[in-house]
């Protein structure tokens, strides 16, 4: 392990610190509102009734973290009338709208696909929804859409298989054409369900051969709960990174299937190998243009609470990857001294950062523990003694 006080003392958390200071993690609208299970939605008293209430506590989250200045949207959840309008409620609190996430996947048409049903009309009908976002992005001042499809057939000889990638393949270019100069568009993948058969973007490697086709613009969004267990995310990482095609990430915990809880809580040292390969392929730097968002429900814990310690988590195995020493690992392997590198490799991820992001807090004039920062500042208090009445947001709503 190494010794903290000798790091700061040798100045090396100073410029890790400069390095974590320019770290920014998007947090997704819908992280703000009621979520469940498909058993049980619990509802939690205080959560937004609009999507400026939901603006309000993503200002909070930034508020006590400080790398946290921008919030997702999810089209319809967070339909307004006027989205420029919105851009400017956004400013005024501090933060600016951020991806705008199309949803295809909730309306009874779409049973058996959106952009890869069988019927024409409905892929019209779900070609125009994704256009629809372009427009929003447009008046939000948005860079990325994110796109993600519950597309797929539940049993064999359902559907063709090869017809519905020639659909996804139509439908995904048509938006691509409508893309502005500086908007990106991220494709989203997902091993399984709803569908339980096949899925028409089921992982990386579909994803990646997607966005190859259409373009500079298109890029891969990697959700770390959408894989198969064991899967080696990293591997994917630095793949994706090495080949320019790493757009953004979904960050959440998973233990099963797509959990989307709190990043880092089940497998921290997961969370810290992925930094560690970001950093490596030079995808922390600002102008590789990864977008680090987090995309999570909080279902049992309360929400603002639930993203604090995310953004957390991922600032810790951030500094943990930032502490590697390259050189070191570098020479360990150049002479094939497996153990040595390996103890490179743990030995960052064993140190403690969290006195390194307190001190940072600290230059950044913010409390040392944000969370405890939050819970002592009354607007969880005071958000349930205000939001009363209204209809909460939430899944589907
Ligand atoms: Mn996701």
């Amino acid at each position: 392990m190494r010794d903290l006080d000798e790091e700061t003392a040798m100045g090396v958390s100073t410029g890790i610190n400069q390095r974590l200071r320019t770290q920014r993690i998007e947090t997704p609208s819908w992280a703000y509102g009621n979520s469940g299970t498909r058993f049980k939605v619990f509802a939690q008293p205080g959560v937004p009734r609009t999507v400026e209430e939901k603006i309000d506590d993503a200002a909070q989250v930034h508020a006590f973290t400080g790398v946290a200045p921008s919030i997702a949207l999810h089209i319809p959840w967070d339909k307004v009338d006027d989205y420029s309008g919105l851009a400017k409620y956004a400013e005024s609190a501090g933060l600016r709208i951020g991806t705008i996430n199309s949803n295809v996947f909730q309306d009874d048409d779409y049973k058996l696909g959106s952009v890869t049903n069988p019927d024409p009309r409905i892929r019209a009908k779900a070609l125009d929804h994704l256009l629809e976002c372009v427009d929003i992005m447009d008046a939000t001042g948005s860079r990325d859409l994110k796109l993600w499809f519950s597309d797929g057939t539940n049993y064999p000889g359902q559907d063709d298989i090869r017809a519905r990638q020639d659909r996804l393949a139509e439908a995904l270019a048509a938006v691509y054409r409508r893309l502005g100069p500086h908007q990106r568009m991220l494709l989203e993948y997902k091993l399984f369900e709803p569908a339980f058969y096949t899925t028409d973007v089921p992982d990386w490697g579909t994803a990646y051969a997607h966005c190859v086709e259409l373009g500079e613009q298109a890029q891969v969004c990697v959700d770390t709960g959408h894989h198969a267990p064991g899967t080696n995310i990293e591997f994917i990482v630095a793949f994706l990174l090495r080949a320019g095609k790493l757009g953004a990430f979904d960050f959440n915990s998973r233990f099963y299937a797509d959990d989307d809880l709190m990043v880092g809580a089940a497998d921290p040292f997961q969370l810290f190998r992925i930094m560690y390969e970001v950093v490596r392929g030079g995808g922390y730097e600002a102008d590789a243009g990864i977008a680090f968002m987090l995309d999570q429900c909080h279902n049992i814990e309360p929400k603002i609470p639930g993203q604090i310690r995310s953004v957390c988590n991922v600032q810790e195995a951030t500094a943990k990857a930032l502490l590697v020493d390259s050189e070191a690992l570098a020479a360990a392997q150049r002479t094939g001294d497996v153990i040595a590198a390996n103890d490179v490799f743990m030995d960052a991820y064993k140190t403690d950062v969290r006195p390194i992001l307190a001190e940072l807090r600290t230059e950044m004039g913010l409390e040392e523990d944000p969370l405890a920062a939050y819970q002592r500042s009354g607007y969880a208090e005071r958000i349930v003694a205000e939001r009363v009445g209204g209809h909460q947001a939430g899944w589907g709503a």
